[in-house]
């Protein structure tokens, strides 16, 4: 006779539980099995056929250095078959500063094409028909300049904005929620971002006014039914806003468009998207929709950064494969798939190649797009879609329960919470509980980052604004500045102010500076530091233990704890790492105090010495480590160690240790080893 299988325990994966087995009575009640794709309500998909009409938009992120470099880098991914463009801006532009601002030169050109005027925008699109290929661009804190810019530009093309196809980031809420790249307050930043979702209604129909993201926060570290909440709850504060502008809802939200990521749980992914739909569609109808196409969720997704590994890195390919297999199956709309050397640097033209070619073979060798939304009917995948949605309802009920999402932004709770998750990931990686194949191997990968000029590119930055400065009427740029700071200050739309404004030879930074004469730029305090490592990290695991130990033997020899100021510089603000490592080095026994973020070097070092630290530690993700660290260095106090971490190099941490850092921790270090190894550096200093 044969024995029943035994089915194995159930699992939890991302916020959900997994059964180990799915059967009939799993689909019993589900009220959406019998919808097509194409159908309200759009769980599976928002058009009929899917990909066998049109398959996913393939669209790269990218964008580095000053705008021609980017123009060539998009001019050869469209001519080897790339199908649309996603602009990434350096950190600078994102920030509303010129590329000649003194305070952020250390940023110029390194996470992103650097953009800050007309010009520069008509460089980066230089013989790439704008009214032919769509552009997405991620920009969401300057995106009044950034985007009349990007009109501009269009219309020396003789394309009307009537004409364009595209998209703009536009999604505030979650810069102050995970991603830090904002300029003004809250809610200065939700009027811009409404005003530039009126003007694109009425004058850029074609254009996507928002793309509301739900994968920064899982990049910060939420689980898949948070992503869906807080994108959704923001979706919700936005449209609300533009119904109290006096808009219904039909005439907008077929242009809203959403951007998720997608990570290395493959079955709750899938779910994940299909139940985004379902959620967006019951949403928008309660909200007074009823046009099909405003119900439709659409959707870009991008594989997720967070899951690439730094040792044994062309592991990277599978894990971004098998993403890329889950936002197909999961129906999304564009996709983005990383390259394997993002955990090592921004990425070289060989390995974007490969993540490129990853689509095409999806697309092309894979018979994927044969059949639209393969995954109806099965029973684990049709209840966990159902359990998604409902989860992601009850935490958008909890949230208007809360007080709303503006105000749990405003007050921190929603970082707060997003954080406390991101450290109990690291402790369960820590632990053993969460698996990284390769990560225990050493990093033998040899890798030439893309090569970077700093000198040469601030030098043709500088010349380039000159030009434009030195060539338009002062009188009328001036003039229409004023007019915008009028505009924000008394009413008006803000993007046609910004339009006029750019249009009389105005730059990224100048405008922001003419709204900053009415709002001030945002700069919150330093964030608490979050629990969860403690929480999650099993007290008996033999690692930890040791580790703790360590700095129990160097409280004891002190009388205190070792102090270590953790800080980012510059206009970085990824802010993940950093805020993780605080929340287990405190569960280690250590007092850390983290700096506040887009600080200078000489203010690093003021903070530095006000919390009277035994040790510093800089964690840096966007490339301007060896500029910004160098300047730190001789400003800290004789002899207090320096520790840096986060995406650096092998041959820049060389560099940065011959100046005098005393280690440099990549992606990918176990806290087990940073630990005992930040007590020995506490250790160097003088006992008392
Ligand atoms: N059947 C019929 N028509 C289709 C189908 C299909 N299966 N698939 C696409 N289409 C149509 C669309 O309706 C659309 O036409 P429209 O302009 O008249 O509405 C057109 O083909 C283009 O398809 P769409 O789904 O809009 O694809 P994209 O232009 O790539 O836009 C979207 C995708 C998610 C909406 C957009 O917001 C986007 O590109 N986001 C990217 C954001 C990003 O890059 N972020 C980076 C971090």
């Amino acid at each position: 006779m044969i024995k029943p299988a035994r089915p194995g325990r159930p699992r939890r994966r991302a916020g959900l539980d997994l059964k180990p087995v799915y059967t009939p009575a799993d689909l019993a009640g589900l009220p959406h099995l019998r919808a097509l794709p194409g159908e309200p309500p759009f769980l599976r998909g928002p058009h009929p056929g899917m990909y066998t009409e049109r398959p996913w938009t393939i669209r790269q992120y990218a964008g580095f250095s000053a705008a021609e470099d980017s123009n060539a880098f998009f001019r050869r991914a469209l001519a080897e078959g790339g199908q649309g463009l996603s602009v990434a801006f350096d950190l600078p532009t994102h920030r509303g500063h010129d590329a000649d601002d003194p305070r952020v030169a250390a940023d110029v050109g390194r996470a992103g094409v650097s953009v800050s005027c007309v010009d520069d925008m008509a460089r980066l699109f230089d013989g790439i028909a704008l009214d032919r290929v769509s552009v997405s661009m991620t920009m969401s804190g300057a995106v009044l300049p950034v985007l009349a810019a990007f009109i501009l530009a269009a219309e020396r093309q003789g394309v009307a904005p009537a004409a364009l196809a595209g998209t703009i980031q536009n999604d505030i809420l979650k810069e102050f929620q995970a991603r830090n790249a904002y300029v003004f307050a809250p809610a200065p930043s939700l009027r811009i971002a409404l005003d530039v979702v009126e003007w694109l209604q009425a004058h850029a129909p074609r254009f996507n006014a928002m793309s509301i993201s739900g994968y920064h926060f899982q990049e910060a570290g939420a689980d898949a039914v948070t992503e869906l909440a807080l994108a959704f709850a923001n979706a919700r504060e936005y449209l609300r806003g533009l119904k109290a502008r006096g808009h219904a809802v039909d005439d907008f939200c077929g242009r809203l468009s959403f951007f998720f990521g997608v990570g290395m749980d493959f079955y709750v992914e899938v779910a994940k998207l299909r139940a985004a739909r379902l959620v967006w569609a019951r949403l928008v109808e309660a909200e007074g929709g009823r046009d099909p196409k405003a119900r439709a969720l659409r959707m870009h997704c991008q594989t997720s950064g967070w899951s690439l590994a730094a040792s044994t890195p062309r592991n990277n390919l599978a894990r971004t494969t098998i993403e890329a297999m889950a936002a197909v199956f999961g129906g999304t709309q564009s996709l983005h798939t990383n390259a394997w050397d993002e955990a090592l640097s921004l990425p070289t033209d060989e390995a974007a190649r490969l993540a490129r070619d990853t689509q095409h073979i999806l697309q092309r060798e894979s018979g994927l797009c044969d059949i639209a939304d393969p995954w109806a009917g099965s029973y684990a995948i049709e209840r966990l879609t159902a359990d998604l949605a409902a989860s992601v309802e009850a935490e958008l009920a909890a949230i208007e329960a809360g007080g709303g999402v503006l105000a749990m932004t405003l007050d921190g709770r929603i970082a707060a919470r997003i954080r406390a998750s991101a450290a109990a990931v690291q402790a369960e990686i820590d632990s053993g509980r969460r698996v990284i194949v390769g990560s225990e191997a050493p990093a033998t990968t040899r890798h030439a980052p893309r090569p970077f000029d700093a000198t040469a590119l601030a030098r043709r930055r500088a010349r380039d604004l000159a030009r434009v400065r030195l060539a338009r009427d002062p009188g009328a740029y001036a003039r229409a500045l004023a007019a915008l700071t009028a505009a924000a200050r008394d009413g008006g739309n803000l993007l046609a102010a910004t339009l006029d404004a750019m249009r009389a030879g105005a730059t990224v930074g100048e405008c922001t500076a003419a709204l900053e004469a009415c709002w001030p730029r945002h700069q919150p305090p330093a964030p608490p530091v979050p629990r969860g490592y403690a929480d999650t990290r099993p007290a008996d695991d033999a690692g930890w233990q040791a580790a703790r130990a360590s700095v129990a033997d160097w409280r004891r020899a002190h009388g205190r704890a070792p102090r270590i100021a953790l800080l980012k510089l510059g206009q970085d603000g990824h802010d993940r790492g950093l805020l993780v490592l605080a929340s287990a080095l405190t569960a280690a026994g250590f007092e850390v105090a983290c700096g506040p973020l887009f600080t200078s070097p000489a203010e690093a070092a003021g903070f530095v010495r006000a919390q009277g630290a035994d040790l510093a530690g800089v964690s840096s993700l966007a490339g301007a480590h060896e500029a910004l660290i160098g300047e730190l260095l001789p400003l800290l106090p004789a002899r207090l160690p320096l520790v840096a971490g986060g995406v650096i190099p092998e041959a820049d941490a060389a560099r940065l240790r011959a100046r005098g850092v005393a280690r440099v921790f990549g992606p990918g270090s176990a806290i087990d080893a940073i630990v005992p190894a930040l007590v020995e550096l506490c250790g160097a200093m003088a006992l008392p």
